[in-house]
């Protein structure tokens, strides 16, 4: 674990009005960050779920082609209520989502805290958003921002793009990489001529665990010569990338996700802990892992980072380079919105090869 200059807990649940009368804000955490005009700009996934409840059902809301918000009440015994965010239906094992997300646009002047929070919402559209729109990054390619996206749907998990230039307008560029593909990151600069992005598909034929990849794109929006970048530790269940990279003299730096099983305590319980390790590309060819830290650098601490929406969640999504020290903002809980700071030359001094 690194020590942190200071943490700060910048947006939860009861900050933000629920977009309608049926619903109430559970979730708002996982933000896209970039620095705007002078101070930072989040774009924050909030998570809503219907307040109606009615005996023996669950409720599972999804937007509609009018981009209505409907409910579709699951009998309660058809479907195994174990995880939080899911139910999963006994008949086929298939997920449908508790919850509906969308993406609110937040805007911090010192960076720390959430002083402006009349930004626009973006909500979900179409088929392939219909259970919502989740986990923002934010990656500045010369004037435009590039926004990749976690689309929610009967047809699976994928990730798709939007761009803007003032955090007011956005034009969505549609689906990059089909389902299941999440975590999906943009380097912010072209390398060797190709735009480069970080994913992670979720094989579900069980040659290998979930891995984070590399992939290049001339354009953006076709992402082709797939190479795996990190394939997680024996000990790490799933890994999978965070902060869109930021270019140092010692190569480009990124802060990434994995998630483990503490040993069992007294009665037997093991519980999944999320944490974030840094990771150190070469500049020329990201492909080629400079150095990674031995251990965790960030693991839940704070009380709104070990208990939440789901306990025990530090989910690092976008870092800033504040020159002597790197500000990461990151989903805690699932719950809630934290930034912490990191001195550069100690993270850095994680990674060393
Ligand atoms: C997982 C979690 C949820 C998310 C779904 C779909 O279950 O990350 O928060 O809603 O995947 O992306």
């Amino acid at each position: 674990m690194l020590e942190r200059q200071f943490t700060h807990q910048m947006l939860k649940p009861a900050d933000l009005a629920p977009l309608r009368a049926q619903t109430r804000v559970v979730g708002t955490f996982n933000p896209g960050a970039a620095a705007f005009e002078g101070g930072i700009v989040l774009l924050v996934r909030v998570v809503e779920e219907i307040t109606e409840t009615r005996e023996g059902h669950v409720a599972s809301p999804r937007i509609n082609e009018n981009r209505e918000l409907v409910t579709d009440w699951i009998k309660a015994d058809e479907c195994d209520l174990s995880d939080p965010r899911v139910y999963e239906l006994k008949k086929d094992g298939r997920l449908r989502l508790r919850f509906i997300s969308h993406i609110k646009v937040v805007f911090s002047s010192d960076g720390k805290i959430a002083d402006n929070l009349d930004g626009r919402v973006i909500t979900p559209k179409g088929e392939y958003e219909e259970y919502g729109i989740e986990d923002p990054r934010i990656t500045q390619l010369g004037g435009t921002y590039y926004i990749t996206y976690v689309g929610v749907s009967r047809h699976g998990v994928c990730t798709c793009l939007m761009s803007t230039t003032d955090f007011h307008t956005f034009q969505r560029h549609g689906i990059i990489l089909a389902p299941d593909n999440k975590d999906v990151v943009l380097f912010p600069e072209k390398i060797m001529g190709s735009y480069i992005a970080m994913h992670r598909p979720m094989p579900s034929m069980k040659f290998s665990p979930p891995a984070i990849w590399l992939a290049r794109s001339n354009d953006l929006t076709h992402w082709g010569k797939h190479e795996q970048l990190h394939g997680g530790d024996t000990d790490v269940e799933r890994v999978g990338g965070g902060t869109a990279p930021l270019r140092t003299e010692r190569g480009w730096l990124t802060i990434y996700h994995g998630n483990e099983k503490t040993p069992p305590d007294e009665s037997g319980n093991v519980r999944v802990c999320y944490t974030g390790g840094a990771m150190l590309m070469d500049i020329q060819n990201p492909a080629i892992i400079l150095g990674r830290s031995a251990a965790p650098i960030m693991v839940p601490t704070e009380s709104f980072e070990t208990s939440g929406f789901v306990d025990n969640v530090v989910f690092p999504t976008a870092a800033i380079d504040r020159g002597d020290a790197i500000w990461v903002y990151y989903g805690a809980a699932d719950e809630s919105v934290g930034v912490t700071a990191f001195d550069k030359n100690a993270l850095l001094a994680t990674v060393a090869g």
